[in-house]
Order: C-alpha cells, then structure tokens, then sequence
C-alpha cells in the first residue's frame, strides 16, 4: 500500500532496534549510497544489500568524501527490507527472486514514476516531487530530528547534486535542501562540485576528448547521440558527451576481464521519447554475458563477453533510433 511521509517517518522511528536490510538497485549509485549510508545513521543495525557492485565512480567520490561503508551481496536474516531509489523487484537484480519471496516487510522508498505492485507486506513512499532519494531520506531524518553531522550533510549532497543531472533536474525545494546541506556541511558548492569530478585531470580531460572526437556522431532529428569506445572510465566520457551537447550517449571501456558501458542522456528526452535507459541497459546486458540498470537517463552494464560490446553498441542506436526517428 501507498504510504504518507508521516507514516513513513513512523515506520522508520519504530524500526530503530531492528535488523534493517538497505537494498538497492543493480549498480548502487551516489542516491542509493548516500541514502542507505545516512539512514543507516538512525536506523543503526542496518546493512546495505547490494545486488552486484558499487558503481567505480561512486566508490571514488565516497573515498574522497572519507565515508566508510561496507556492503554485503545479500540479504542477510533481517527484520526488516527497505528498498532504496528503485521501486520494482526486477531492478533489484540478483536480488529480486528473494524479494519476490519474502515474507517480511518491505519499506519502499523511491522517486521515480509508480510501479504498480501490489501486496500486503509491501509499504510504498514513492514521490515524483523529490528530485533523488537523497532528498526524501533528508527530509525524514529532518523530522525524526536526527543532528546531522558534517560528513553525513556532505554526503546527503553529494546523492542530491549526482541524481540532479547537474542541477537541471531540481525544483525550488531541490535548491532549498542544498543551501540548508551546504550550511550543516560547512562547505560550498565549487568544493562539492569538485569531489563530484566535474572538473577531471587534465590527462583525463585530454583522454576524454579524443574519445569524443573518435566517436560516432548522429543526428536523429532535433536529438545528438555520440557512441563510441573510451580509454577511461566509461561514465567520463558519456557525461562529458552531455555536457559538450549530445542529447543521448553511450560510451564503453574495456578492461581486462571485463567490459562496461555507460550512458547518459538529457532530460526531457526521456519523458519525450519514452526512453528509458536503465531498462535498455538491463535487456541488452544478456549480449555482454552481464547485468546492467539504471535510471531513465543514467544508466551502466558490465559483462564478461567483451567480444559482444559491438552487438550491444548497436543494438543500443537501433533502439534510440526507432525511439525517436518513429
Ligand atoms: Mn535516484
């Protein structure tokens, strides 16, 4: 059942003795890290239930950052489930056939647009006004008035600022949370923009751009997809393909046993066109022998099969393709 943030805030403060499983979607990202690490805060006996991995960037960032955490692949014997920044089993990856099956309750607290599932030990929080995750845990930690420390004020920004697609995807409270976050925190926003690796190393940046120069360019009618192969970390050159202008991008790194891919794309293309990458990235992860997932208009897969990226790559632009082309 669909649940206010006055019940959900109860549910929370009832819930601080227990065994608290914090499970997130394949691939956690800064929304996910930063709201499991800060309710966990409160809720002290939780753990964080990670379908596969962390995603490298995030890691990096959190490390900068000196938060510590530690995640477990499972869903060890807890109380209680709370699903943070994902709101379907399915995107829960290796996890979802144990949430299918479980007994005990589930805590949903997500805002992306509802899914409809339905059933008695199922509590859904799932608000579209809140631009992340991170700004529901603040706002509920603001009314179990919790005392938030620096470190966790920095970290609640840093999930704010990186679901927020440099801040183009905020409303007024959006701006409110962060000047209250960069007060509490004792920072300003060049610094947070900094740990978020907006600015990269001049290397990086000169990698970056002749990744982007040998990319491939399409114009599909009024939207730019750039695609290609990147000799860094694939979300680098994606999100600096958005920022020099592509409406779509999807870029892939090759490491030694591994692949991994990682596209961006620019709100409102998503809603525009009914794209959504992190579903994308899920169906075609089969062809790189792997798992992905994500968000509508950020979302990543990694695999074994290497020797698939071109197949994957493609099939990717014919699907953008029809997408917009009609
Ligand atoms: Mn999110």
């Amino acid at each position: 059942m669909r649940i206010s943030i006055e019940t959900l805030t109860n549910k929370i403060r009832e819930s601080r003795e227990l065994k608290v499983s914090m499970v997130s979607h394949s691939i956690a990202d800064a929304d996910f890290m930063a709201s499991a690490i800060a309710l966990s805060q409160y809720l002290h006996k939780s753990s964080l239930s990670i379908p596969d991995k962390v995603s490298k960037k995030v890691e990096g960032i959190l490390e900068t950052a000196g938060i510590s955490y530690t995640t477990t692949n499972e869903i060890r014997d807890s109380d209680l489930i709370i699903m943070l920044d994902v709101n379907n089993f399915n995107g829960c990856g290796a996890l979802a056939d144990e949430l299918k099956r479980t007994k005990k309750d589930i805590i949903i607290i997500d805002h992306h647009a509802p899914n409809a599932s339905d059933s008695k030990n199922l509590f859904v929080f799932n608000d579209e006004s809140f631009t992340s995750t991170t700004n529901i845990i603040y706002h509920i930690l603001k009314r179990l008035e919790v005392k938030i420390p620096e470190k966790i004020a920095n970290l609640l920004l840093i999930g704010i600022v990186s679901d927020s697609a440099e801040l183009r995807n905020s409303t007024p409270d959006t701006f409110m949370d962060i000047a209250e976050l960069l007060r509490i925190a004792n920072t300003d926003y060049v610094k947070l923009a900094n740990l978020l690796s907006y600015s990269i190393g001049p290397k990086e940046k000169l990698s970056a751009i002749n990744d982007i120069s040998n990319a491939k360019k399409v114009l599909l009618k009024d939207k730019l997809l750039m695609y290609g192969e990147a000799n860094i970390p694939a979300h680098t050159v994606a999100d600096m393909a958005i920022r020099i202008g592509a409406d779509v991008s999807i870029f892939y790194s090759i490491y030694r046993d591994e692949v991994s891919v990682s596209a961006r794309m620019l709100h409102p293309t998503d809603t525009a066109y009914n794209i959504h990458l992190g579903e994308i990235m899920r169906d075609l992860a089969t062809i790189i022998e792997g798992t992905g997932g994500g968000h509508p208009c950020a979302a990543g897969a990694y695999g074994s099969k290497k020797e698939g990226i071109t197949v994957f790559i493609n099939k990717f632009v014919d699907i953008i393709t029809i997408k917009i082309k009609g």
